[in-house]
């Protein structure tokens, strides 16, 4: 199956080049023929310093400001957080302390002569060799370019070839528009000439500003030029100039001195030397050595998936013309197919255990400011970079998110103390590499205060899906603390009694009193009483598997029943917060409260038919029109409804063709001629979250009601246009790897594998009746409700599902 991305044409911006990327290094091809540019990022350039902002008596005014919220009076206690409860310091603010993440540079082509023609030019990402390449006929030969992110050389190679009489006559830069000292091979030191005029070397590097008027991290950026086959290279005037080359290899190493706080395998004070050994190494080899290393490196992880779509595909239009066809008629599953491979693809190339987490924008981007600072948002936007990780068989990609959530356990005991008089640790919206763990600069989006729990999530998680119990050990200390903090600043609301969240806010979104005040600040919104109850029952879980803390355990049994309990509001909608306030935009991008339905399961269509249905009410108001990610989340949830032609209308909304890069709020998602997914401006969570929620519509493994088993339910929500098709390799909860294949609609053949664990039975949804063979012999199956069945199946044992006959 061609997976590919295409145009017929260089990149004209940042949205149409081509990204590689090995989980540290990035790169992004642009591919001009005579002027032509690689964006280079590395994960760990990151502006700002490590600083606590925390007020350190914020608590002594948090009863004051509940109090105010028990009387109704929320405008006038969000003044009072203003004043007392927000961060101590400019928080995310831009320039400041925080610090962004921030373009590594640019290597730059300039070549010494336009070629007089250039015909059949094609440039590519193919998905299947995490390989960007393109080619053209120059009128005196053929031109092509490959540029690689090596996982296991850890440098990025770009291959440039000619079959031209003249060769390749071109100069070589490193740039970046700040912070930055080149230099060329000077024969000394650090930057000593090879002797050989086919290879020449530049360095770049500086140090970043920590956003307090001093120097910050510093970095360094290596390059060599090689040429195999003869030519000439040398230095001058801050670049490299290359000759009558037949073939050029130009290999990148980069790095920074960070060392922490996140835990992880980083070059701290090593890293000039670390970058000199990679690039001296890498550049002894040849192409074909590196290539093949790195396409084994990449498949590894790649192709424990595999997902075809029968149907139409319109692999022979490039992308932007596949999107504009499949946004005037969206028969391409093709497209679709490729779009949820292209989420594993950019994960896989963002995010490798021992690294940085992914940002909001992966690991790629042009900008010295980033949107956002593109950092790692706590109220939605960094969990959805992770929710394809288990199901999509990339577990180990996940565990850069567990180091992020290691790192800021400490500081955020600061913050427990200082705003909760508290136990434990909390973290609130925002956080970066400096793990940042205080409530943002603004109470209207930055007190949301369960950032830890949300996170913690992913830890019970990757512990379902793995049967990983050192795992579950080395973590259980962070899921205790995280509930520690919240069993003590628990409130008793004034009307039920119930325990709930305060101040808090349902991320970002405003609501009206009765008054025609507008607040955003409040008692135990939704959200944080579906978060708590699922890290209560996950903390308490996790003691009674490790046979410790069985008194904690039991508390926390007795909150998790105090909390407040979801409810329906008199227009039928699922409420938002505890009070049925009407939200001030109708079709906010957040639609916090249904965390209980995806990524959670305290909603669910068997279980709990009523708050299904008033969360279907809830999507309705709200609309499908949003932002990127907003509609990635949707399809995740029209996917636990059992509706796949909603979730396949959000995912051709998702892919509309855009070209807009300015801050949109509301609705102006979709999707850029690379694919990037636009919030706008770029955001990768709409990817990550897509490609999570085309594979809920075709496997899901959440429980269907509280203290039941997690069930396996094949085809939940296949969509009616996706009607024959198999997908191999998938993930259940349980360690249970799945593959399905369907015609017409229908489920042809199944296979279950039980990959460790304990041996016991599986209890299997699927959408008509079915016979079960384990190892070849039929086993007896029992039905336990309408369409769902158990059986045994023993560790390493295959299942085999068919349709009754
Ligand atoms: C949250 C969202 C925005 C954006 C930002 C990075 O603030 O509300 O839409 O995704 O994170």
């Amino acid at each position: 199956m061609p997976l590919s991305i295409w145009f017929e044409k260089p990149a004209a911006s940042f949205q149409s080049s081509l990204p590689v990327g090995n989980g540290r290094l990035g790169g992004m091809l642009f591919g001009d023929p005579t002027s032509d540019k690689v964006v280079l990022n590395e994960i760990s350039m990151w502006s700002g310093k490590q600083e606590d902002q925390n007020r350190q008596d914020a608590w002594k005014n948090r009863a004051h400001i509940v109090d105010l919220l028990k009387q109704g009076k929320n405008a006038e206690a969000e003044s009072l957080m203003n004043a007392t409860f927000t961060c101590d310091g400019p928080g995310g603010q831009e320039g400041g302390p925080y610090g962004c993440y921030q373009v590594l540079g640019e290597l730059r082509l300039d070549f010494k002569d336009a070629p007089k023609t250039t015909l059949n030019y094609r440039r590519e990402l193919d998905l299947n060799q995490a390989l960007a390449q393109l080619s053209f006929e120059d009128g005196e030969g053929t031109q092509t370019r490959q540029l690689i992110a090596s996982g296991p050389d850890q440098v990025l190679v770009y291959r440039l070839t000619t079959t031209a009489k003249p060769g390749l006559n071109l100069d070589v830069r490193l740039t970046r528009a700040q912070r930055a000292v080149v230099e060329g091979a000077t024969g000394k030191g650090d930057d000593r000439a090879p002797a050989s005029s086919e290879i020449a070397d530049l360095t770049m590097s500086g140090r970043l500003s920590n956003g307090a008027g001093g120097d910050g991290l510093s970095y360094i950026s290596r390059l060599r030029v090689v040429l195999p086959h003869g030519g000439a290279v040398g230095y001058q005037n801050g670049h490299l100039t290359v000759a009558n080359a037949k073939e050029a290899l130009i290999f990148v190493a980069a790095g920074t001195d960070y060392s922490g706080p996140i835990p992880g395998n980083h070059m701290g004070q090593a890293f000039r030397e670390i970058t000199r050994h990679q690039i001296e190494n890498a550049s002894k080899k040849s192409w074909s050595r590196l290539l093949s290393a790195q396409i084994k490196d990449f498949q590894k992880r790649f192709n424990r998936v595999s997902f075809r779509l029968d149907g139409a595909s319109r692999d022979d239009l490039p992308t932007p013309k596949r999107l504009e066809a499949y946004w005037a008629k969206p028969d391409d599953t093709g497209l679709e197919a490729l779009y949820m491979q292209y989420g594993r693809y950019l994960l896989i190339s963002s995010s490798r255990e021992g690294g940085l987490p992914a940002n909001l924008q992966g690991l790629w981007a042009e900008e010295l400011q980033t949107p956002w600072n593109a950092d790692y948002h706590l109220d939605i936007n960094v969990q959805m970079n992770y929710w394809l990780a288990e199901t999509t068989n990339l577990s180990d990609c996940h565990l850069p998110l567990t180091s992020l959530i290691q790192a800021l356990v400490a500081p955020g005991e600061r913050t427990a103390k200082a705003y909760y008089n508290a136990p434990g640790w909390i973290a609130h919206v925002i956080t970066n590499p400096w793990a940042f763990t205080a409530p943002g600069e603004s109470a209207s989006w930055g007190s949301t205060c369960t950032g830890s729990g949300w996170l913690c999530e992913h830890l019970w998680e990757h512990w379902l899906f793995t049967n990983d119990k050192s795992y579950l050990k080395r973590v259980y200390p962070i899921l205790k603390g995280a509930s520690e903090c919240f069993l003590s600043m628990l409130l008793e609301e004034p009307k039920h009694g119930w325990l709930v969240t305060g101040p808090s806010n349902s991320p970002e979104n405003a609501f009206r009193l009765l008054d025609g005040k507008v607040a955003h600040t409040c008692l135990g919104p939704t959200i944080d009483e579906q978060i708590l109850r699922e890290l209560f029952e996950n903390t308490a879980s996790a003691a009674r598997e490790l046979g410790k803390d069985s008194n904690f355990a039991a508390k926390l049994d007795v909150a998790r029943g105090r909390l407040a309990p979801n409810q329906i509001g008199p227009d039928g909608r699922l409420q938002e917060w505890l009070e049925p306030y009407q939200e001030v935009e109708i079709h906010h991008r957040h639609t916090s409260h249904l965390y209980g339905l995806f990524p959670g399961d305290q909603i669910t269509r068997f279980g709990t038919p009523a708050l299904a249905e008033a969360a279907k009410k809830t999507l309705i108001t709200r609309g499908d029109e949003s932002t990127g990610w907003s509609m990635a989340w949707k399809i995740c949830f029209w996917a636990r409804l059992g509706d796949g032609d909603h979730a396949e209308a959000l995912l051709h909304r998702l892919l509309k063709p855009t070209g807009a890069t300015g801050y949109n709020m509301s609705n102006g998602g979709g999707t850029y001629p690379n694919l990037f997914d636009a919030h706008p401006p770029f955001q990768i969570d709409g990817n990550f979250g897509a490609t999570a929620g085309i594979t809920e519509l075709l496997l899901q493994s959440h429980r269907e009601r509280p203290n039941e088993p997690y069930t396996v339910s094949l085809l939940p929500a296949l969509p009616s246009k996706w009607k024959s098709g198999a997908i191999s390799g998938l993930k259940a909860r349980g360690d249970i790897q799945v593959d399905i294949n369907w015609k017409a609609g229908h489920l042809t053949q199944a296979t279950l594998q039980r990959k460790s664990g304990a041996n016991g039975p599986i209890r299997l949804r699927t959408p008509s009746p079915v016979s079960v063979t384990v190892d070849g012999t039929p086993v007896p199956t029992k039905s336990v409700t309408s369409g769902v069945i158990t059986f045994e199946l023993p560790i390493g044992a295959t299942a085999t599902v068919h349709p009754k006959t």
